[in-house]
């Protein structure tokens, strides 16, 4: 295995273990006859989220897939999130794209940043400078240890009223915000996010509609839905209980471009279809973890 591989084992555990979801999508497109195996499934990406202050944000989290030979490709602004992302080109096809976030911590009010910065004053230097990059299992311990106290309830709860995305990373850190289902290589009748969602929703998974459960980018050639997070039980400091959004799944579309349209079904790579994100679908994929989504029942 090699180091990249063993990082992304290490996240995709954890994440199966935290959000039933990805069992229960996984065992049913098994049970649907769509793919044979778990690992049948392409993975067109996976997110994280960072606060953006001294030490850590993009700055710090991307050197690991950089060292890994991942290339920096375009940014995005969310204004009204106070978002700013970017995302990650793999080395080769076998790997997923990498979608990393930032909160512009210093655009939040005075007692949110206050906040914030009680936790992550406690980061003195870079940790991921410190890091043996060639030691897939100390990156994969990095990725899932606590970098900061654990956070109080009413911290959360406080951040939470004025930004959601705050309060998430505050809890949940680098644990992995979502992995992305591609579907137009499926079985026709799921090779599409509309005929994929109608399956989705017929074995009763509930699906992020903010904006509407189809996110299209303007050329057509991105379609993205995502599921609700569920709520997870989490312990606060002092031992206080409390449910917080975990993460989520997603699915994507990309469609063969324009250019290519003439080239027959068997030729078609990825180099042959829409690549990269696009921000007006992004900034309703956030609010998957977000109250407005996960409070609807
Ligand atoms: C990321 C939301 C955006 C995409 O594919 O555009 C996204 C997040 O919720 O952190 O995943
Ligand atoms: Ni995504």
């Amino acid at each position: 295995m090699t180091t990249l591989e063993t990082v992304l084992d290490g996240l995709m555990s954890r994440y199966k273990d935290r959000v039933p979801d990805v069992g229960a999508i996984i065992s049913a497109m098994i049970a649907e006859g769509i793919i044979g195996k778990a690992s049948d499934i392409e993975n067109d990406h996976i997110a994280f989220r960072t606060l953006g202050v001294e030490h850590l944000g993009i700055q710090s989290l991307e050197k690991i897939f950089l060292h890994y030979g991942y290339t920096k490709r375009d940014y995005y602004n969310f204004p009204e999130k106070k978002l700013d992302a970017y995302w990650y080109a793999p080395p080769s096809e076998q790997y997923p794209r990498i979608f990393i976030s930032e909160l512009r911590v210093k655009d939040l009010s005075a007692s949110a940043q206050e906040i914030i910065r009680s936790y992550t004053s406690e980061v003195k230097r870079d940790p991921v400078e410190g890091l043996d990059l060639d030691n897939g299992a100390a990156v994969d311990t990095f990725l899932h240890s606590a970098l900061w106290r654990t956070p109080a309830l009413k911290d959360y709860q406080a951040l939470a009223a004025e930004s959601e995305y705050a309060a998430w990373v505050i809890y949940n850190r680098y644990y992995l915000n979502h992995f992305t289902v591609s579907v137009h290589n499926l079985k026709p009748g799921y090779n599409t996010i509309a005929d994929f969602n109608a399956f989705l929703e017929r074995k009763g998974f509930r699906l992020n509609d903010a904006g509407g459960k189809i996110k299209t980018s303007p050329d057509n050639g991105l379609l993205q839905s995502s599921t609700v997070a569920r709520m997870i039980p989490a312990t606060f400091a002092g031992d206080e209980m409390s449910e917080i959004a975990g993460s989520y799944v997603e699915f994507a579309e990309r469609r063969v471009l324009p250019q290519f349209a003439h080239l027959p079904a068997q030729e078609i790579k990825r180099a042959h279809r829409r690549e990269g994100f696009e921000a007006n679908n992004a900034d309703k994929i956030f609010e998957s973890t977000y109250s407005a989504q996960t409070g609807k029942q």
